[in-house]
């Protein structure tokens, strides 16, 4: 099943319609640079279908879960040294403000352990 939600910010960006600097895709994701970088590299790695957060995706379709992490983990290799922090906000508890699901791959520096 192909969805998209045409008011959906992400889904804007996997069409083109709203310009993202992309570092990286797959038949079923892409990357692109978080306008709000938190770690000389931020990257955001989002599912070509829409799918409100990763909760979801796991439930209904956990191939298409593993191919995103997939991607996240080549664009870290690409991007930087290929180690990383990965994180899903998931809700809006999370942090979650964009609810279409996405990896955050952080890396370029030293991260602070939590
Ligand atoms: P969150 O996990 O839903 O909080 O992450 C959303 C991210 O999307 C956040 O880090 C924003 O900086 C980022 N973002 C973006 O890259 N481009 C945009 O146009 C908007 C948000 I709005």
């Amino acid at each position: 099943m192909t969805t998209t939600d045409p008011d959906c910010l992400f889904c804007k960006i996997v069409a083109g319609e709203v310009p993202a600097e992309l570092v990286g895709e797959s038949a079923t994701a892409i990357a692109f640079r978080d306008i709000a970088p938190k770690a000389p590299v931020h990257a955001l790695v989002v599912t070509r279908e829409h799918h409100p957060d990763v909760s979801a995706l796991a439930a209904s379709d956990p191939a298409l879960l593993a191919d995103l992490v997939s991607l996240a983990d080549e664009v870290a290799s690409d991007l930087s040294d290929g180690q990383y922090r990965m994180i899903f906000n998931c809700g809006p508890k999370a942090g979650q403000t964009v609810f279409h699901v996405h990896a955050h791959v952080l890396s370029g520096t030293h991260l602070a352990g939590f």
